[in-house]
């Protein structure tokens, strides 16, 4: 080959390698981009209110808070914003904690202070001797780094910081990621690679990676983080593993985010060398004591254990006679003097009870009200089967008005298209949130059970099954980092809307201009609903095809547990479909508050989208809009996929606002998106078609393959299973 080709070849890999880096540093940098301004007289006047920089304090938490205020300011305003002379006083922004403020500022901001809790921000603009600061400030120094964080999230976003006075608190204490990851590097449920783990290198090796995902944490409030599967390997509790957690540990700490393990219930027998877990037994007792102190002696603020017990195999207290109670007690016991806690999972149902699954956890906890220790935590699913496109709120809120209770939601999405579908999740959080449990009265909406408003609770919490893995761009889908950036906020806010914090991200991840934000904001917030219809539209339910849950399945009947079948849900017969869960079936609606029963309980009054959840229905039902119900279910499929299509539309025509690398990342996934939501249409129609033998209403598209064709599926190596 001639020099010439082949330096042309070099420079051509050179320049692909280059693009691949970009696209990747974009992709991996999350909504942290801060990308740099164009507009010069935005620029001017941000630089004319920031002129300096002051720090009050030295601890790692403040200087990674300088570094963060640094990095933004200068990557977005073009100019190094350095610490002032002594003779510039004016236009800085002082960042501290409230003790390190001197006595003038704290007097001028006594009422702030009063007002904000342990972890929230004071972000305020003082004007004093004809001086103009912006103070950001809290009552320790990670409400410090929060504040540094919303502040840059007002320029990323281009908001004004003339006259600032915000105050901003978290509404509840414990915001923590579940990490469903083994210690052999799998994760279950996991769809964007492997853990970002890496035990093999920990302790010694402290991958950047670590301090990136803890940054990215802290940018959004999120404080906790469980390192480990619920379906847990004792292992992580021995000291060759708890070295490696405690390196970090302390990587994260300067970011305020709080490490937290899973507890293996019968790691006393597994690793401790007993003959048994029995929570009542005193050598037991003594372990896992002991256990604590050896853990907090590596990792003083260690967060605490979370718990799957006598769910799906893991074992538990009932392996023992004994109950969840005694199981949780004994270990809140064991980390209370330490001031951790115990988050305890009512993720419970088992194939040795005839009864309803969505019934058995309510059934099982609700006499248990009152017994749990204030450091105690139930952690609750936010439907009472598993994470699906739409579930009623899980009758377990509110229904606990003595007992610590927090929410859990999964952000990677399990039973949502895994990283290939776009869905926007803080849609399917905020409608949860919202709904009015009517416990105590009106009103008493999930988030106030859960930000312990309505009973006033000790601890309160939100957990989010994470999504992160080690693909470049940390969740395997770009969109899917809405996900993970939504689920903070609303743990931050339960009361937030889901549209401003797409917005928020939109801007902070892409571009501010609004033919770029308005259009895709759209297509995200209509994402959740797209997805419902084309998977389980009407109150449908757990459909997917067995295990990995990847495509659909209604047809399978055939697992040992009967719960674990498709059909079990949908109940299809030449009759009708849907779970008849009235009184006139399972009356599980009677779990709710009466009110909500109520609804619920009448088919005329429950809501449409919850319809096939509650009642069993003849195929030729009305619907509100006059449709059957065979119809009507029909038209939701192909609503679904012209949902998608008209996602898909949308992206194509944003090529001109943002990078070329992740437009096409989009575009490509959202082709499979389109392919895959017919799949689902023509799957479940032809299945179901087989019950109602009617005819496809007009309007909805003829399927390309048979029924056949579609069981015949198999998907050994999906991820995640
Ligand atoms: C971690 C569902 C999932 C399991 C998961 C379980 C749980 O059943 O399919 O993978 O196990 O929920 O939440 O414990």
């Amino acid at each position: 080959m001639k020099l010439k080709n082949i330096q042309s070849i070099f420079y051509i890999i050179i320049i692909y390698a280059m693009s691949f880096t970009a696209t990747a540093q974009k992709d991996y940098k999350l909504w942290l981009q801060y990308e740099s301004k164009t507009d010069r007289e935005i620029i001017t006047k941000y630089l004319n209110t920031i002129q300096g920089i002051e720090i009050l304090g030295s601890s790692e938490t403040l200087k990674v808070a300088l570094a963060e205020l640094e990095l933004g300011l200068e990557n977005m305003l073009g100019k190094k914003i350095t610490h002032p002379t002594d003779n510039e006083q004016n236009n800085l922004i002082v960042i501290g904690n409230k003790s390190s403020l001197p006595l003038t500022l704290q007097e001028n901001l006594k009422s702030e202070f009063e007002k904000v809790s342990k972890d929230g921000f004071i972000i305020k603009t003082i004007t004093s001797k004809g001086k103009k600061n912006i103070v950001i400030t809290g009552k320790n120094d990670v409400a410090v780094l929060y504040g540094v964080f919303n502040f840059l999230r007002l320029i990323q976003t281009n908001k004004s910081i003339e006259n600032l006075n915000i105050i901003d608190s978290p509404k509840i204490d414990v915001r923590i990621l579940n990490h469903w990851d083994n210690l052999d590097g799998t994760i279950e449920r996991g769809y964007a690679g492997f853990s970002l783990w890496n035990w093999h290198k920990l302790p010694d090796f402290i991958d950047q990676r670590y301090i990136d995902y803890a940054r990215a944490n802290a940018s959004i409030g999120i404080n906790g983080t469980v390192l480990n599967n619920v379906n847990a390997n004792a292992l992580i509790l021995t000291p060759q593993y708890l070295e490696k957690v405690q390196a970090l540990a302390t990587a994260f700490r300067p970011y305020g985010l709080k490490v937290y393990l899973t507890a293996r219930f019968s790691a006393p027998i597994e690793i401790g060398g007993l003959k048994t877990a029995d929570p009542l037994n005193a050598d037991v007792i003594n372990w896992w004591k002991n256990k604590a102190a050896e853990i907090y002696a590596r990792i003083p603020n260690f967060g605490g254990f979370l718990v799957k017990a006598n769910s799906e195999g893991q074992p538990g207290p009932q392996n023992y006679n004994r109950n969840h109670v005694d199981g949780a007690n004994m270990l809140a016991d064991a980390v209370a003097p330490f001031g951790g806690i115990v988050m305890w999972r009512a993720f419970v149902y088992s194939e040795h009870d005839a009864d309803d699954r969505a019934k058995q956890a309510y059934s099982e906890f609700v006499p248990y009200d009152g017994k749990f220790r204030d450091n105690v935590i139930v952690q609750v699913k936010n439907g009472a089967i598993d994470f699906q496109p739409r579930e009623p709120f899980h009758p377990l809120f509110g229904a606990m008005p003595k007992t610590n209770t927090m929410m859990e939601f999964q952000i990677t999405q399990e039973y949502l298209g895994f990283s290939t579908h776009l869905v926007y999740l803080p849609k399917l959080y905020q409608e949860v949130l919202e709904s009015d449990t009517y416990r105590k009265s009106k009103g008493a909406t999930v988030a106030k059970v859960i930000d312990g408003s309505l009973y006033n609770n000790k601890i309160t919490g939100i957990a989010g099954v994470a999504n992160i893995g080690n693909d470049l761009n940390w969740t395997g889908h770009p969109f899917a980092q809405a996900n993970w950036y939504g689920f903070g906020r609303l743990a931050w806010n339960p009361y937030l809307d889901s549209e401003i914090i797409a917005d928020e991200w939109l801007k902070s991840t892409f571009s501010n201009d609004e033919n770029f934000v308005k259009p895709v904001k759209e297509m995200m917030l209509q994402s959740r609903e797209a997805v419902v219809n084309y998977m389980t539209p009407l109150g449908l339910h757990h459909i997917m095809d067995t295990g990995h849950h990847y495509g659909p399945g209604p047809w399978v009947g055939n697992l040992s547990r009967p719960e674990w079948n498709p059909t079990y849900y949908h109940k299809a017969d030449t009759k009708g479909i849907g779970f008849d869960r009235s009184k006139t079936g399972s009356n599980a609606t009677a779990q709710y508050a009466p009110e909500v029963a109520k609804l619920f309980d009448d088919v005329t009054t429950c809501p449409e989208k919850d319809l096939l959840w509650f009642h069993h229905l003849s195929w030729d039902y009305k619907l509100k809009n006059g449709q059957s119900l065979w119809d009507g279910i029909a038209l939701k499929y192909q609503e679904g996929v012209d949902e998608v299509a008209s996602m898909n539309a949308t992206w194509n025509k944003m090529t001109n606002y943002i990078d070329k690398e992740r437009f096409k990342e989009v575009q490509m996934l959202l082709n499979i998106q389109n392919k895959e939501a017919k799949w689902w249409r023509d799957a479940c129609l032809l299945y179901f078609q087989q019950f109602s033998g009617k005819e496809l209403p007009k309007g909805v598209e003829k399927p390309t393959q048979s029924l056949e064709y579609f069981k015949s599926l198999k998907f050994p190596f999906a991820p995640g299973n």
